[in-house]
């Protein structure tokens, strides 16, 4: 394990020393390795992790490439020595290629805002970052007719709606959008990230990749397979015009590998195409209150025939109290306690707010009379849930929680919810993201369950239910001061309790921190960790010597001693 050489305040460093160096590299290694990448992709593009400039930014806006702005672990733990900028897909190859041969482990990312789950950080303290959105940053085709868009990793989803709107294609098609609209596109949907109209699950919605591979070849999946008659063989690989059905049919013929590229080590996704929505002709989004905490089970058990058969149009999100009140203020607004808010308090919070315990979030596409239809049944099925109230946008028009979910409904993409983070001073957020079943029960058990353990461990319960079409994601984010080292350790000890006990029910989770990947990987564990063994006999057959991105998602290659790098000690 590398420690922090001179962070902890040893011996003093060199200027161009990192506060980490990578795995078995000492200095004059890592020198060589830079001399070398800075010849490949030019100086301007690399940067040494050593100054406290490096790793003091904690703004969503302007990310840290460096470290977790949202660190539960000591600050310099998950840091990398050097973050490396790609100018091109060959340059990602020649750094591909210099990494294994220095045996130096690299870690790619897009825009560095997975905030909650870990932001650019590495896994391995002192891999290499390399930062694929600052110079790959083009939409490279927007095909309007057949609903499709081509892009590479630097295009976040304020680029991508930015480049509808100046092409005015706004009208044509729209594009899915998170919460937040600084993240890359392909960096979302890698990580299985989600959005709210009916092209919500990103994964589902992605056609067609290319990637280079941890020896550094080339190669385009599905239908990217097969050469396009009309490209111009005299140009590279990446550059000649691809199969015109690769953004069509994600299959192509033989095993369909996109998923072994995604929440994975096997590749670096360099483009990917996405399908757009085609604009509806007509857009209303809504929001249903419910009084009661016990309100929950009832709500849940109306919304899955509606999500199933697509009554419920895109991925409607049912947030509690805290998730609407957050948007809009701070807690010391309604408490001095350091206690968890009680009861009465979360009733007046609702009250004052004029919202519910429970509040549901969605929208309705498609003409007047469609959107009527719909309505009809959406507001009879959800009246029987009594005292369930019912507002359009234009019933509410001081309601920012509302307003910010009517245009993130449409594709339209803004950071508004980054504000719930401030609802404690220097708010920093990790997530809980279990895969609930759409069942009253369901739904019951998880709230019951991390409700009262965060309570516990002395947070408020913030949560909130995105409902797939067959499943919820349950987002429960523990929002704790991360210039408290004492609330940092109970958000981490906190969470782990939560893996643990969901598993014993049978419940995982869809995507994690860097801190809890090994203990989240060692619960699916079916058959005596199978699929693990699938997974490291791939790992090692593609990247022999481990070097991309060791340790992501609790994948060790076998030039790593799992036991000595596993974060997972029960
Ligand atoms: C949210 C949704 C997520 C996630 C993290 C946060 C929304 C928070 C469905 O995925 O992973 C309110």
């Amino acid at each position: 394990m590398t420690g922090l050489n001179s962070a902890n305040g040893n011996a003093p460093r060199a200027k161009d020393e990192p506060f980490v160096l990578p795995p078995n590299t000492d200095l004059a290694k890592f020198r060589r390795f830079l001399a070398r990448a800075t010849s490949i992709v030019e100086e301007v593009n690399v940067k040494v992790v050593n100054s406290q400039d490096d790793i003091s930014q904690e703004e969503y806006m302007h990310p840290s490439k460096a470290h977790d702005m949202y660190h539960i672990l000591e600050k310099t733990h998950f840091i990398s020595s050097a973050v490396v900028a790609p100018r091109n897909v060959p340059d990602v190859q020649e750094v591909m290629k210099l990494a294994n041969e220095f045996e130096i482990p690299v870690w790619p990312f897009s825009m560095g805002r997975n905030v909650g789950y870990g932001g650019a950080a590495p896994r391995v303290p002192g891999s290499v970052g390399i930062d694929m959105g600052k110079n790959m940053n083009k939409v490279l085709e927007v095909n309007a007719e057949s609903c499709y868009a081509l892009v590479e990793p630097g295009v976040c989803f304020f680029d991508l709606h930015e480049y509808l709107e100046k092409n005015n294609l706004r009208d044509k098609v729209w594009a899915d959008v998170p919460d937040l609209g600084g993240g890359s596109v392909i960096g979302n949907t890698l990580e299985r990230g989600v959005g709210y109209t009916p092209y919500g699950d990103h994964w589902m919605m992605h056609c067609g990749m290319e990637v280079v591979m941890p020896d550094g070849s080339l190669l385009r999946t599905g239908m990217g397979a097969l050469p396009n008659p009309k490209a111009d063989k005299s140009k590279p690989p990446h550059e000649q015009e691809p199969n015109e059905s690769w953004q069509l049919f994600n299959y192509g013929f033989g095993p369909h590998n996109d998923g072994i590229f995604s929440q994975s080590s096997f590749g670096i996704v360099v483009k990917m195409g996405i399908w757009l929505m085609p604009n509806p002709g007509g857009y209303q989004a809504y929001m249903i209150t419910f009084p009661r905490d016990e309100d929950l089970e009832q709500i849940v058990e109306i919304i899955r025939p509606l999500r199933i058969a697509m009554v419920l149009q895109n991925v409607p999100k049912l947030d509690n109290v805290l998730v609407s009140a957050a948007l809009e203020g701070h807690r010391d607004s309604y408490s001095n306690s350091d206690k968890p808010l009680t009861e009465p308090e979360l009733d007046k919070i609702a009250k004052d707010l004029g919202i519910g315990r429970w509040n549901l979030y969605g929208a309705m596409y498609g003409p007047e009379v469609v959107r009527d239809a719909l309505w009809s049944v959406i507001k009879a099925s959800f009246s029987k849930v009594p005292g369930a109230k019912f507002y359009f946008t234009q019933d509410r028009p001081d309601d920012v929680a509302l307003k910010t979910r009517s245009n993130t409904f449409q594709g339209v993409p803004s950071i508004t919810e980054l504000q719930w983070v401030d609802w404690l001073p220097n708010g920093g957020h990790l997530f809980f993201a279990p895969i609930a079943k759409v069942t009253g029960d369901d739904a019951k058990a998880q709230y019951e369950l991390t409700r009262r353990l965060s309570e516990e461990y002395g947070f408020d319960f913030i949560g909130a239910f995105l409902v797939g079409v067959r499943e919820m994601h349950h987002i429960v984010c523990i929002l704790f001061d991360r210039k408290d080292p004492d609330s940092r350790r109970r958000a981490h000890a906190l969470i782990k309790v939560l893996i643990a006990e969901a598993a014993n029910r049978g419940w995982g989770e869809y995507r994690a921190h860097l801190a809890l990947m090994d203990q989240i990987a060692e619960t699916y564990n079916f058959n005596d960790n199978a699929q693990m063994k699938m997974n490291e006999t791939l790992k090692n057959a593609l990247d022999p010597k481990g070097i991309l991105c060791p340790g992501k998602n609790g994948v060790w290659p076998a030039t790593y001693k799992k036991e000595d790098w596993t974060l997972h000690k029960p």
